[in-house]
């Protein structure tokens, strides 16, 4: 078979380390997509682009290495933006491979050029390093770009015609030469934080009825000591910031940008790199109405997740807000029955009410694949107040 450009792009990558990638189909990256599988990369397709680039992001700061996602142009790099500014936000070293129009103006559909969506203008306004790959001859100068960039703990977009990646390869056997053993600025820095926050009253008891923090507490006494803990937008990430850092224990957000969905999702590519990890994700239930779709991929994977939920029927934080205008009803969420809507998507999940613990929960619910804690919360919690850390590895700590 005759090798592409496509092909010494995906061997240049295994080469380089990348050995899993999270991503999603279109046509502009078909055959890259086809080309990763066969040079010996695991594709993982999620439910879409900005769960794919969450996913990869979780996997880069839990292995201390740059991840790998891919997607076709206009409307998926739509989709990957959240994503890219997470990781120009947060300091994560996040290659994404878009694929784009041939220089041979095809497709018209969905074109990405100046006549269409403009992926590269719209890169550079945002200040994304991206890398085109204008002819087959670019490639190696461009890899080699790519790995100075990610080694700074930043994102990298390599912006590939489709008619190139379709191309013909006549250069190197290895066109990664210079390709990293990886040795990235802070390994595990990025996007962890372990402050002791300015939050010292203690809650009453470690009881739920204790609110947020006390659901970070009680997870603490029943979930393995090397589980590690992701915190997802509002008031999860908060309570967690509270109690696992008073206990000197590290946690995984993202603490720059902070979109909601983002723990959900990035914890399925932490997740993936050693099934003998555990990971708690806990999330609020507008952050999962963005991404539960990714639930998905966590299934698919079977990986070990105890995701909890704050069912607490609201935006938590603009609830509190808006509530001294009497405006409070527009921070409410609808009524989702969320076990049920776990079970459709394949997950088993318990939803704990008053006459039950979270240990009876977890007890009910099996040990091993992703699983789901419902937990009735309170609108807001006063008891958790941000804003409580410091962010580490943030482009602004580090002056870039
Ligand atoms: C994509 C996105 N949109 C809006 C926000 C602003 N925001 C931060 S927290 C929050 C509410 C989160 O609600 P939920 O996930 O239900 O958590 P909880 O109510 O438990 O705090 C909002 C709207 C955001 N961080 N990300």
């Amino acid at each position: 078979m005759t090798q592409t450009v496509a092909d010494a792009l995906a061997g240049a990558l295994v080469a380089a380390g990348f050995r899993r990638c999270f991503g999603y189909l279109g046509y502009m990256v078909d055959q890259l997509s086809q080309a990763l599988p066969r040079a010996g990369c695991e594709v993982v397709i999620a439910a879409s682009e900005t769960g794919a680039g969450y996913m990869a992001q979780g996997l880069a700061l839990v292995s201390a290495r740059p991840a790998l996602t891919f997607c076709s142009g206009g409307p998926g790099l739509a989709m990957l933006l959240p994503a890219l500014q997470v990781a120009r936000l947060d300091g994560i070293p996040l290659l994404a491979v878009v694929g784009q129009t041939g220089n041979n103006g095809l497709p018209t559909f969905q074109n990405t050029g100046p006549a269409g969506s403009r992926d590269r203008e719209l890169l550079a306004a945002l200040r994304i390093t991206t890398l085109h790959l204008q002819t087959p001859a670019d490639l190696p100068a461009i890899l080699q770009a790519a790995w100075d960039r990610l080694k700074e703990g930043a994102p990298v977009v390599l912006s590939a015609p489709c008619d190139v990646l379709a191309t013909p390869w006549f250069g190197p056997k290895d066109a990664a030469q210079g390709a990293p053993p990886w040795s990235l600025r802070d390994p595990m820095a990025a996007g962890r934080s372990s402050q002791a926050l300015p939050c010292d009253e203690a809650i009453p008891g470690t009881s739920r009825t204790g609110g947020y923090r006390a659901v970070v507490a009680e997870l603490l006494d029943h979930l393995p000591a090397h589980t590690l803990w992701f915190g997802d937008a509002g008031q999860t990430r908060h309570a967690m910031g509270i109690e696992l850092g008073r206990r000197g224990v590290p946690f995984f957000e993202s603490a720059s940008s902070g979109p909601m969905g983002w723990a959900l999702a990035a914890a399925i590519g932490a997740a993936s790199h050693d099934a003998a990890s555990p990971i708690c994700c806990f999330t609020g239930d507008g952050s999962a109405l963005m991404l539960a779709n990714e639930w998905t991929t966590a299934v698919k994977l079977h990986l070990p997740i105890t995701y909890v939920l704050a069912d607490n029927g609201a935006l938590g934080q603009p609830f509190g807000r808006l509530r001294a205008s009497g405006a409070e009803n527009l921070a409410r969420l609808p009524v989702v029955d969320w076990t049920a809507l776990a079970a459709a998507l394949g997950m088993p999940a318990r939803r704990i009410d008053e006459n039950l613990t979270l240990g009876d929960g977890l007890a009910a619910l099996p040990p091993s694949g992703p699983r789901l804690l419902v937990v009735p919360l309170p609108e807001r919690d006063p008891a958790v107040k941000p804003p409580y850390s410091l962010t580490l590895g943030s482009p602004i700590a580090h002056g870039r």
